[in-house]
């Protein structure tokens, strides 16, 4: 059956997160009816997804019958597969939940596909992951050995074979999207950029005085998640089912990460020590802004993500739009606001914050 892009049914689970907003906003701007799944006992929706259109469901990724019943319910055309415990250092306390959500929980979509014969009508998008690369040497591409160094990135490589077994075994339209690190103004505070801009911001304000960090050694290729999602739904508009790296092919450390989102703010660092002793004062005032927790360490570290999205470029004539510089800009500009919007919201004086725009 041939579909018009306009009246198509995506479902989409982990619609509150970062990718789910935004492939949301772009699903719908091209006149999909989108459908989210939401885990019964999240916090509070955002009420933003609602007015836009979007058709919630409660449910659970790890029960097999309720998931069934939603993609009955929802007869999607399109599936993305976005729902996950994405935080790699969480994933090594649960590695028990961790696995149940993105391998058993990628295992029940699929399988509900295939039982419910919707095998002919549904494209499935399943969200992998570059740390499935782990150790394995940079630059990364489709054809690289999988290396994983945490329970995170083995369970998304389980969810990664599932896709091709499923898809080779009962012919399946699957793509597997292998995603480099991917940001946003409205990434998850606990991920290391969004972290780093948000304290950016409140030192600036004087609302905090300094922040704390783990490895600042460690190297990403971050990229903007709106790139990206525009990636995933390319992948489903292919002739064939494929597996795809997005990436930027540029990698950044996590201290050349906090030294240009200082800069962004006028204030230049001056690094001192090393090690766990290492600190970052600003050199303008001497104060100490930036200390090392070794608590933030991961008991196994991926040191190096850089990747290659050649076949990406090649095939589907994707490459990502924002550059590096633009998307701290975009972040700590957002940071700003929302700490100048809360500032007002309080009656204080909120001079300082004006110049944020
Ligand atoms: O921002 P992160 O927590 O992201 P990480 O571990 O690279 O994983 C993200 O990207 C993956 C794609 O490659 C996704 F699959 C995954 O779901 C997630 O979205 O940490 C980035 C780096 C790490 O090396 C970490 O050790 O930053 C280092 N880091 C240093 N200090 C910190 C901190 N990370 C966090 N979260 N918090 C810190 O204070």
């Amino acid at each position: 059956m041939t579909h018009t892009i306009a009246g198509k049914i995506a479902f989409i689970t982990g619609i509150t997160g970062q990718d789910g907003r935004y492939l949301a906003e772009l699903l719908l701007s091209k006149g999909y009816v989108v459908h989210g799944l939401v885990r019964w006992d999240a916090a509070p929706v955002d009420p933003r997804l609602v007015e836009m259109g979007v058709v919630l469901h409660d449910g659970d990724m790890i029960d097999a019958l309720n998931i069934t019943g939603i993609i009955k319910a929802v007869q999607p055309d399109e599936i993305y597969n976005l729902a996950a415990l994405s935080h790699v250092r969480v994933s090594f306390d649960t590695p028990g939940s961790t696995f149940d959500i993105n391998a058993k929980g990628t295992l029940n979509i699929l399988d509900a596909v295939r039982v419910l014969a919707m095998e002919e009508r549904v494209r499935i998008y399943q969200a992998s992951s570059s740390e499935m690369f782990g150790s394995s040497a940079a630059p990364q591409n489709e054809d690289t050995p999988f290396h994983p160094c945490s329970p995170y990135g083995v369970s998304k490589l389980a969810g990664y074979w599932l896709g091709r077994i499923y898809r080779d075994s009962y012919n399946m339209f699957i793509a597997n999207g292998i995603l480099f690190n991917h940001e946003s103004p409205t990434r998850g505070a606990d991920f290391v950029t969004r972290k780093i801009t948000r304290a950016v911001a409140a030192i600036e304000a004087g609302q905090q005085e300094r922040m704390t960090l783990g490895n600042l050694d460690s190297i990403r290729d971050w990229g903007h998640a709106r790139d990206y999602v525009r990636g995933m739904w390319m992948m489903l508009q292919q002739d064939t089912p494929d597996d795809y790296v997005l990436a930027t092919g540029k990698a950044h450390s996590v201290l050349e990460f906090v030294t240009l989102a200082f800069e962004a703010i006028g204030v230049e660092l001056e690094w001192r020590g090393e090690g766990v002793d290492e600190i970052a004062v600003n050199a303008k005032t001497g104060k100490t802004v930036i200390t090392i927790d070794p608590q933030l360490f991961r008991p196994k570290e991926v040191h190096y993500l850089l990747g290659d999205a050649s076949k990406a470029r090649t095939k589907m004539g994707w490459q990502p739009e924002i550059r590096f510089e633009q998307l701290i800009e975009e972040m700590i500009k957002a940071d700003r606001r929302e700490i100048l919007s809360v500032l007002e919201e309080t009656n204080d004086d909120g001079d300082l914050w004006r110049k944020a725009g």
